[in-house]
Parts: C-alpha cells; sequence; structure tokens
C-alpha cells in the first residue's frame, strides 16, 4: 500500500522530519478518516479530521508539561482519501492502512469520523499486536448488537471491536449511558470477565485503570463526548456529568507511561461552525497522546 502524504498536515509545514521522507522517518502517522455512514443526532464529523488539522496549526511545539518539542519524533500526516461509502468497505480500507502503518513500525494515529472506524482500525493493529487491551473513553457503552439495522452503527462500535479474537480486555471510562435495547446491558453482564466499566460519577485514580490492564499492548479509542458537554458541545450525542481535561490527561498519561500503546484514534468530533474551541481540544488532544508516547518527562 503506497501512502500519499500532505504538506500542510498536522501541526503545519515542520513536522521533525522533511517531507520528502516524512513517511519513512516519522514515528507518528496521522489518518484523516471522516467516516460518516450514521447519525444519531447532530451531524457533521465527516469534518473532523479537517477541524483537527486546522487548528493543530495553533498548537504550541512544546509541550508545556514536559517542555519537549515533541513533533521532533516526526509527523507524517497521510491525504485526505475517499471513503467508500458501505461501511463494511469503509472499514476494510483502514484495516488495510493500519495493518500498514504498524507493520512498518509505527504509531497510527486516527482522526474521525464516526466511532464505528474503531472495528478496522484494531483489526488492522492486532495483525501484528495479537494481545490487546482496548482502553475506551466514551459517554457510551457502544456495546449494541446493531442500531437501527446496521451492525456498523456508532452504537455498535465496540461490540464490532470485541468480536476481534485478539481484544482480552476492554476497559471503559467516562461511561454514563447504557440501554436495553439491542442487548447492551445484557451483553455488558455476560462479559463480564472481559469488560471493566469505569462509570462517570466514579472516575478512577490512574492506578486503577492500570490495574484493570492485563495486557502490554494497549489501543486506545477516545469519542471526545467522554468530556463534559460545557468544554466539548461539537458532538453529535452530548451527555451531561462528563470527564474534564486534567484529569483525563492524567489517566492518559499513566497508560502511556506503563504500556505499549500501539494505536489510537480520536473520533466523535463534529465542528461548529465559528466556535473553534473544541477543534483546538481535539487537537491538543492529539498532541498530548503524541507527547505522552515519545517523550519523557
Ligand atoms: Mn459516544
Amino acid at each position: 500500500m503506497k501512502f500519499s502524504i500532505q504538506k500542510n498536515g498536522f501541526l503545519g509545514i515542520d513536522q521533525g522530519v522533511s517531507f520528502e521522507t516524512s513517511y519513512l522517518k516519522a514515528r507518528s502517522i496521522i489518518v484523516p478518516f471522516g467516516m460518516e455512514a450514521h447519525v444519531s443526532y447532530g451531524a457533521g464529523t465527516r469534518n473532523g479530521p479537517k477541524a483537527i488539522i486546522k487548528a493543530s496549526h495553533q498548537l504550541n511545539e512544546n509541550d508545556e508539561q514536559s517542555f519537549a518539542k515533541t513533533y521532533k519524533s516526526g509527523l507524517a500526516t497521510l491525504n485526505f482519501t475517499a471513503i467508500p461509502k458501505d461501511p463494511a468497505k469503509a472499514l476494510s480500507l483502514l484495516t488495510a492502512m493500519t495493518r500498514q502503518i504498524s507493520a512498518d513500525g509505527k504509531f497510527p494515529v486516527i482522526l474521525g469520523g464516526e466511532h464505528t472506524l474503531t472495528a478496522g482500525a484494531v483489526e488492522g493493529v492486532s495483525k501484528l499486536y495479537q494481545d490487546l487491551t482496548v482502553v475506551h473513553f466514551d459517554a457510551h457503552l457502544d456495546l449494541r448488537k446493531q442500531y437501527r439495522d446496521s451492525r456498523y452503527s456508532h452504537a455498535s462500535a465496540l461490540r464490532r471491536v470485541m468480536e476481534n479474537k485478539s481484544i482480552r480486555k476492554l476497559v471503559q471510562i467516562g461511561i454514563r449511558s447504557a440501554s436495553e435495547v439491542d442487548e447492551e446491558i445484557g451483553y455488558l453482564k455476560a462479559q463480564k470477565s472481559r469488560i471493566k466499566t469505569f462509570w462517570a460519577w466514579e472516575t478512577p485514580a490512574p492506578k486503577r485503570v492500570l490495574d484493570e490492564i492485563p495486557t502490554k499492548d494497549v489501543y486506545l479509542t477516545f469519542d471526545v463526548d467522554a468530556f463534559d458537554p460545557s468544554i466539548m458541545p461539537s458532538t453529535g450525542t452530548p451527555e451531561p456529568g462528563g470527564l474534564q481535561w486534567w484529569q483525563t490527561l492524567k489517566i492518559l498519561e499513566s497508560i502511556f507511561r506503563s504500556k505499549n500503546v500501539v494505536g489510537a484514534d480520536v473520533v466523535e468530533l463534529a465542528p461548529m461552525k465559528n466556535f473553534p474551541g473544541p477543534d483546538f481540544m481535539a487537537a491538543k488532544l492529539v498532541y498530548k497522546l503524541i507527547n505522552y508516547k515519545f517523550s519523557r518527562r
């Protein structure tokens, strides 16, 4: 698979590596994947990747916690690709991409797009890493068998992920929405040994999260609606009572410091016109993940 790289990608022109060799030299590969096949309420996740990349051009190059210029670890941002309308085909495309990026020894960071894409990304990464824990930040369980007749709905995103035999454990954080429709709560109960849910009202200390991760390798999926809607209103299905910024980053930092995070996605940003704050927050979140992965403090 041959990738085409965009010149003015995540963080802007200077990606820590020259454009000509950027894919070869970069340690992080940013994959814009604005898949949007289903919408429950608010639309617009297809515009998420563009908004995150645009906002990222305003980020400070230094990380404020480590002072590191983390972009020097090398970033390359793939060009926007045409995403097939058929969700199964879209997922196969993303699987092929993340499989290649993993095989090349790089850290894939997918910018969504709707949460459905996670199953495709995990599938690709799991070809290389066959014993994985998925850490899942979200307001919603996303464990429905199907939703509105589709197996590929964002409300089923993690149910599809759990069909992957390489996933030993799912650890969910920030959850405050669950349903008996489409067997969601039933599945959660049946899979007790394989799923740990930290509800939003009991947001755990970082160590408690680590204690629930049995594998060395971790895939991180971050639905921005895990954050409280007061700081992250730009999402299709907001829920009150969500996570705060530093509380969330402390958990993320401890996971990145203690585990081998082999891939990540940030999904469900639906940018609002003339209201860029949440886009900046999502961009900063992506840069923090790369910081925690490649800088030490
Ligand atoms: Mn959600």
